[in-house]
């Protein structure tokens, strides 16, 4: 990202043309970063409340005062019986810079004590489920996707949430490629696709397992990288054959049988095969297991063999962060651990210790968590010490008693890496901070000194937590300095071009060395299966009949999250609040176009205008978010609804695994 500035002020943002990967432009939303940087909105000083909890009324106050607040309340709940498990962090990725997130949190967080965060909310589930099949979280090198004979994007709504992909998706298009879209709903992807499946949710693990019914039926499976990379895939082609017929996954997944036998007969004759999965398919109840499916196609037709083969979740391991050096929890206590997902229920149970003071940083979870009614409930109590760390007064800042400004990716330095390419990168500080604005890291660093903690780890510079988090000695790393960072800004991974982390020959680090089919140690069936959702025919046929409708509430377009939420270009391009919901179940119910609807289940409601459409198949219903809730009309949003259960694999949220009904009306 380039920034002009201009008498200390930023006046242009764009692209870096030379980046090899994002190539010279943005996506929608940070194209308005300025927009978002100067917006009147900006929280500019210290506050502390004035009002009631979640009124958002606030008085001015300097950073000494806010800071001795908070030193003292921390202090006597660490002095108290509860102790110091009775303080929650609470933050996800912010800026997605390794400084500003963990960093400076993670060591004071861990010097007092605190009870630790489970951050499951939107990638734990599918990257535990790559670790057990692959021993890390790597795939194909996205500069290759262009040779690709045959594109599943699979899940990714990747002309909104990945749009760096698809110049590589184009590239592979014009010479000849098949682009397939699996997705219940008929995304902008979707339509710029050459085909589009819309599964039902939830079943992508049955699909799967269908395709290697017929590929090892046909037997158009690869024996020779199976038996060299794999582990047990004989009994799973096996299973594959025994109880994944295509009649059977067509019941299930509510697809032709033919597009099931022409998917796997299609993936199984053609090379290379590229397959983007992305996390959305994962926000269900056998999340896990959907990826660690689709995950292993791949393997079977020895696609990992092929320069543009494979399949990309997350790039994330190939990066080697020395998160030890970086976060010293070396240095802290055990403690017990609350996973983030399930924060209403942290916020409002009562057993020992109870949930005493929340600091929240890099997160807005009165809007994006699930199950907001119970969220916003435990926020409320007039028991709960809550500080926010914040650009603006969102959702979640309105029910803090402290308010502390934070800096803008503009205004800090700091260092990146990715999750959908291969690229280190260095965000230099563009312009001094607005108002009396602090990096979290700096906020965290003079929290600790009004605590008195005289750890010389709680004294470190930005500079030396970056140095901290580059001082690992993985081979992927090797080379990429601090000084060359600053100099280019982006440096690639020391990986082989092109990258492929699976080929032939190559020793896997999980257990056996080997692409682990079978597994045995991780509390899940020892052979790729399908989990029917929670809120499923199979699962609670009762529920169904009552909420009959599946609710799925993707990013909007011009969201990232929440954030950009209360932008005004960006909210105007959103419109308002919508359910796009079929012809059919819009009559059956007597609904509208355009007209005022309630969505509602057991656990809350949300209002939007009814936009019906064809883009989703019948029984699915979609509300594009995060909206904040004090910005819509009834000061609610999607999550009103969305549930605190979680995924098979790796305790993650089950945003889309959601059943609701709609009326006309609010
Ligand atoms: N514009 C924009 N870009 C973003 C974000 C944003 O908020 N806005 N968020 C960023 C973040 S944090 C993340 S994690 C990623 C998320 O981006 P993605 O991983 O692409 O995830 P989603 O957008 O949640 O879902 C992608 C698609 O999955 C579909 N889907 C839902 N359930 C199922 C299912 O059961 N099976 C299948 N096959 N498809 C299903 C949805 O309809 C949706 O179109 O995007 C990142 N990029
Ligand atoms: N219904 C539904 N809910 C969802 C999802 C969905 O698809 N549907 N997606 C889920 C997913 S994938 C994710 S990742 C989560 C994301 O949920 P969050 O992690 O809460 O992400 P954002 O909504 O982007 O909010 C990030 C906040 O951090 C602030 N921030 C940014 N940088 C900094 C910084 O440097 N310092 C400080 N102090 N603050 C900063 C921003 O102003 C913003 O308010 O939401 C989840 N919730
Ligand atoms: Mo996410």
């Amino acid at each position: 990202m380039l920034v002009t500035v201009e008498d200390g002020r930023a006046t242009r943002i764009a692209g870096d043309p030379d980046h090899p990967f994002t190539r010279g432009f943005l996506c929608t939303k940070v194209n308005k970063y300025l927009e978002r940087t100067y917006h009147e909105g900006r929280l500019l000083y210290p506050q502390i409340r004035a009002g009631a909890k979640g009124e958002g009324k606030f008085r001015r106050a300097t950073w000494d005062e806010a800071l001795s607040l908070i030193a003292n309340r921390l202090q006597a709940i660490i002095d108290s019986p509860d102790g110091p498990q009775a303080i929650l962090p609470y933050s996800y990725a912010g800026t997605m810079g390794l400084v500003q997130g963990e960093g400076m949190a993670a060591r004071f967080f861990g010097r007092i004590g605190a009870s630790r965060l489970a951050r499951t909310i939107c990638s734990a589930c599918g990257s535990e489920a790559l670790n057990l099949v692959y021993g890390t979280r790597m795939g194909t090198d996205p500069e290759t996707v262009g040779e690709a004979k045959l594109i599943l994007l699979w899940g990714t709504n990747t002309l909104t949430s990945n749009p760096h992909l698809w110049p590589f998706i184009r590239k592979a298009k014009e010479s000849g490629a098949r682009i397939i879209c699996i997705d219940p709903l008929h995304t902008r992807t979707a339509a710029a696709s050459d085909e589009h499946i819309a599964i039902r949710p939830g079943t992508d693990a049955a699909l799967a397992l269908g395709m290697m019914h017929v590929i090892f039926r046909d037997g158009l499976e690869d024996r020779k990288y199976l038996d060299d990379m794999t582990l047990g895939w004989e009994k799973l082609r096996e299973r594959a054959l025994r109880e994944y017929a295509p009649e059977l996954v067509a019941r299930i997944t509510r697809l032709p049988v033919d597009t099931i036998e022409r998917l796997g007969r299609l993936y199984g004759t053609t090379r290379p095969t590229f397959i983007r999965l992305n996390y959305g398919l994962q926000r269900h109840a056998g999340g896990g297991a959907a990826v660690r499916a689709i995950s292993i196609l791949p393997a079977i037709t020895g696609a990992w063999n092929d320069v543009g083969g494979g399949c990309q979740l997350s790039s994330s391991g190939t990066f080697s962060i020395n998160t030890t050096a970086l976060e010293r929890r070396d240095l802290g206590h055990p403690t017990r651990i609350i996973n983030m997902t399930r924060l209403g229920e942290a916020l409002t149970r009562t057993d020992d210790p109870p949930v005493k003071a929340m600091i929240v940083y890099n997160s807005n979870p009165g809007s994006v968590a699930p199950d907001r009614e119970t969220v916003l409930r435990g926020m409320r109590r007039e028991d709960l010490f809550t500080v926010v760390l914040e650009h603006f007064q969102t959702d979640t800042a309105d029910y803090a008693d402290v308010l502390l400004p934070a800096t803008t990716q503009l205004e800090h330095d700091d260092l990146h890496k990715a999750y959908g390419h291969l690229y280190m990168m260095y965000s230099n500080r563009a312009i001094d901070p607005l108002g009396e604005a602090l990096p979290n890291s700096e906020i965290f660093r003079r929290l600790a000194a009004a605590m008195h903690l005289d750890f010389p780890e709680l004294k470190a510079t930005d500079e030396e937590l970056m140095r901290d988090a580059l001082s690992g000695t993985a081979e992927s790393m090797r080379g990429i300095t601090l000084e060359e960072l600053r100099e280019r800004g982006s440096i690639r991974l020391n990986v082989p071009t092109p990258h492929l982390p699976f080929r032939s020959g190559v020793k896997l680090s999980t257990p056996s060395g080997k692409i682990e089919i079978e597994l045995h140690h991780a509390g899940v069936d020892p052979l790729p299966e399908y989990v029917p959702p929670y809120e499923s025919e199979e699962r609670d046929p009762e529920l169904v009949r009552r909420f009959p409708l599946a609710l799925i509430s993707p990013p909007a377009h011009s969201f990232l999250n929440s954030t950009f939420a209360n932008v005004p270009s960006l909210r105007r391009a959103a419109g308002k609040p919508t359910l796009e919901i079929h012809a059919d179940d819009a009559l059956t119910r007597g609904i509208r176009e355009g007209q005022r609807v309630t969505v509602f289940n057991e656990r809350g409601r949300f209002s939007a205008d009814a936009v019906i459409t064809d883009r989703v198949r019948p029984g699915v219903v979609v509300a594009p978010s995060i909206w904040w809730g004090k910005l819509t009309d009834d000061g609610a949003n999607a999550n009103q609804t969305t549930s605190q259960a979680l995924t098979d694999i790796g305790g993650g949220a089950t945003f889309y695994d959601n059943q609701v009904e709609v009326r006309a009306g609010q």
